[in-house]
């Protein structure tokens, strides 16, 4: 059976969730939807990320514990994820004394190898804000938080041995084609590695809201070895052996492209100096912008996915993120584009060839799918062979776009067939009976093959959808090719999606 293991980013809790947290997790759950429908051995990972001096301050700030401050954001992504029918198998948050566990492992097992080791990481350093800031961090020399002078300041840290990783690294790229896609994002990788690597700080003593190093209590580790390890809790890792070894490295890694270079370099090399093998697949999609504008704190411009959701619906919003934009490349966000979407492709596409299909078999069959002839059973199952090929393809190249495109290039055929078959002709004429019988079974079988292929997108309307063909076969426990039954009892027709101005 086909493994897919499949992530998100663990979203930092000194936010709250917007639309483009949304976005990944939303990819992140078409993905496992669908490759659960074909009956792969799947298992979704989401989660937080919440160690880290900046949640530690807002904690102070707020004055909360820091862990009372995540308690409060997690339980707005979880809300979230639930209006956006988000079907995850396991919320991993870097709190859980699991992750303690794996992170200590991870870091014991470099340490052993010897890729770890103490050192002086020296940086610009802010006094009152007791930070430390990058030279690009700083504004004309000063902090960018209050503004005062900075100073140059070190502190003892413990290093990976980055460099070390720069041949194995590019080898594995070389012969690993697919591991970061889309294709595109490669060569960035590439290059980065090529410029040569440095040695990387990963443990931090300047704030104590972290996991400590399992060698040396008085440093924490330092944000992303710590991050980047929930993906090895989330299955399991080091406890469940069997588990882990279930689906590892078998993974698909969903990240924006803000974080490519700790993915798809910090990533691997950690897990090399560890002895294990690097992640199959990383894919980095682009940034959503709002009316042009990049979306931050500072502009308070952040698309609130909630709203939308209470509006327009959770599929419309779910269609939507992925009809309008490339799976890949940067797009622009905006209601006008959302509704035109969901008007002429969800409502006036989708949702009314269901309506007309089913009142027209239960105006001329009184609303029992009938019998076709043999040929026309073989004949669509070559057709949707062909369909199911061109869909597939683009899924497991993560062109989430494509797939929505073909499944829409589908329908439209479909109601093409619809007019140029007029049933409502056929059914005057007593000599065209057994055309009719053909005409309306291909009609109800192309919706229950275009039903299963728009439900990784728009879930909630497609298990209505389900219901109003009348298959009682739950359609997770169904082969996607098994044609719809003649026989079956078709439901009520009802409003799949509703218009809007
Ligand atoms: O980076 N457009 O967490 P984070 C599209 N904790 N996607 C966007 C987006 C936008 N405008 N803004 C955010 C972190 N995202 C780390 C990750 S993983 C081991 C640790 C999405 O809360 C996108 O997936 O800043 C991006 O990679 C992620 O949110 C960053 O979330």
């Amino acid at each position: 059976m086909r493994i897919e293991y499949i992530t998100t980013p663990i979203y930092y809790v000194n936010d709250v969730p917007h639309i483009g947290h949304a976005y990944t997790t939303v990819a992140a759950d078409v993905l496992s939807r669908y490759h659960r429908l074909r009956g792969c051995d799947t298992f979704f990972l989401t989660g937080t990320d919440e160690h880290g001096r900046k949640v530690e301050q807002a904690a102070v700030s707020a004055g909360v514990r820091p862990i009372e401050l995540a308690d409060g954001v997690v339980e707005r992504f979880m809300q979230l994820w639930a209006a956006l029918d988000i079907r995850y198998d396991d919320f991993i948050r870097t709190t859980e004394k699991r992750h303690g566990i794996a992170v200590a492992e991870l870091v014991g097992r470099v340490y052993e190898a010897g890729d770890i080791y103490l050192g002086q990481y020296e940086d610009w350093y802010c006094v009152p804000c007791e930070t430390f800031l990058t030279e690009s961090q700083l504004v004309d020399g000063k902090c960018p938080d209050c503004g005062r002078p900075t100073e140059k300041l070190k502190e003892a840290s413990y290093f990976f041995n980055l460099p070390k990783y720069e041949q194995p690294l590019l080898k594995y790229i070389d012969e690993h084609p697919d591991f970061i896609m889309p294709k595109s994002r490669r060569n960035e990788v590439v290059s980065f590695i090529e410029g040569g690597l440095k040695p990387l700080s990963i443990s931090r003593t300047a704030f104590k809201w972290g996991i400590p190093m399992p060698m040396d209590p008085a440093h924490v580790v330092y944000v992303w070895m710590d991050a980047l390890t929930n993906y090895l809790t989330g299955i399991g890792w080091p406890q469940d052996e069997g588990r882990f070894n279930r689906y590892w490295p078998h993974v698909t890694h969903l990240i924006g492209k803000d974080i490519l270079r700790f993915h798809a370099v910090y990533w691997p090399a950690f897990l090399m100096a560890a002895g294990m093998e690097p992640p199959l697949r990383i894919f980095a999609h682009g940034w959503w912008t709002n009316k042009g504008e990049k979306m931050s704190k500072s502009r308070g411009n952040f698309v609130d996915p909630l709203p939308l959701i209470e509006r327009y619906g959770s599929d419309a919003l779910r269609f939507f993120l992925f009809r309008e934009v490339t799976f890949g490349l940067d797009g622009d966000f905006s209601e006008t584009a959302l509704v035109k979407r969901i008007n002429n492709e969800l409502a006036d596409n989708f949702g009314n060839l269901l309506q007309r299909v089913l009142k027209m078999i239960g105006r001329y069959r009184q609303g029992r799918i009938p019998e076709p002839t043999g040929n026309l059973l073989e004949a669509m199952a070559i057709c949707r062979k062909s369909v199911l090929e061109r869909v597939h393809n683009a899924m497991t190249d993560l062109a989430l776009h494509k797939a929505l495109y073909h499944t829409g290039v589908f329908i439209s055929e479909t109601n093409g067939l619809v007019e140029s078959s007029a049933p409502w002709k056929l059914a005057k004429d007593p000599a065209a009976d057994g055309k009719l019988d053909d005409v309306l079974y291909e009609l109800a079988e192309r919706l229950r093959f275009i039903t299963v292929l728009m439900a990784p997108f728009t879930p909630a309307a497609c298990s209505r959808a389900w219901a109003q063909l009348g298959i009682k076969e739950p359609m997770e426990e169904r082969d996607i090719g098994k044609p719809i039954e003649h026989g079956t009892v078709i439901g009520k027709p009802e409003i799949l999606f509703k218009k809007f101005d």
